[in-house]
């Protein structure tokens, strides 16, 4: 049976379909529409008890059906699966996971609190609410040092790890929506390189279609603007 991808066109569910069509493996989707809370129904629970996609049911993995949550280690599972993007020598794997908890617990959740501030205060009723300003600077400096960070590690390379990774899928989904977060990569050259070698891969353009025609059409036609 193929591989479910319980998924939403978003940040995270890119990183997946970005790998799933890069390394060619067929998938299913299932949408959850998180604009309509399908990620807090039971069915989705007992699937992610986190409620956020994506997640990932391989119903063929060994000794029996897999279900997996938190994007980064869908991509883990995936590269072992495969053996792609995702080398056993256990120097380059170490690299790879640095990047990975990198992503995971700094850049994604900080610049997401960028996203969720800017939304916040441009809505009129909480313009004003205290520490909004405060909150959204404090998560866009702290934004502007992890994008060095990356630059620092993008330095002289093609890619994050030598050859292209689960790591730069992981991280590259995060800087194509950062300037829609008001900033640019004018300061970033070596992430603004990254990523348009990236964004120009056959498999990368299929994944960020990937699901859109499942979704209802006023909502279709809102991603198709927003991407341009
Ligand atoms: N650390 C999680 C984050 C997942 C996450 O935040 N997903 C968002 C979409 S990008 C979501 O499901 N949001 C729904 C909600 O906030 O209720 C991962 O990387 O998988």
């Amino acid at each position: 049976m193929t591989l479910q991808l319980h998924y939403f066109p978003t940040l995270n569910g890119h990183k997946v379909t970005i790998a799933l069509e890069e390394m060619d493996l067929p998938y299913d989707i299932v949408l959850v529409n998180i604009l309509e809370g399908d990620q807090h129904q039971p069915e989705f629970l007992a699937i992610n008890p986190n409620g956020r996609i994506p997640a990932m049911v391989d119903p063929d993995a060994e000794g029996g059906s897999v279900t997996i949550f938190e994007s980064a280690a869908i991509l883990q599972y995936l590269g072992r699966k495969t053996g792609q993007f995702y080398p056993e020598n256990e120097r380059t794997r170490a690299h790879i996971d640095s990047w990975l908890f990198w992503q995971m617990a700094g850049l994604g959740p900080v610049s997401g609190q960028v996203n969720w501030f800017t939304r916040v205060s441009r809505k009129p009723e909480l313009a004003d609410a205290a520490g909004t300003e405060y909150a959204l600077n404090r998560f866009r400096n702290e934004t502007k040092r992890l994008f060095g960070v990356l630059e620092r590690g993008l330095e002289g390379r093609d890619f994050l790890c030598g050859d292209y990774s689960i790591a730069d899928m992981c991280c590259w989904t995060w800087i194509d929506k950062y300037p829609q977060n008001g900033g640019g990569l004018d300061d970033f050259p070596s992430v603004a390189a990254w990523h348009e070698r990236i964004a120009a891969r056959p498999a990368v353009k299929r994944a960020l279609e990937a699901g859109v025609d499942l979704l209802p059409d006023e909502m279709r036609r809102k991603f198709a603007e927003a991407r341009g």
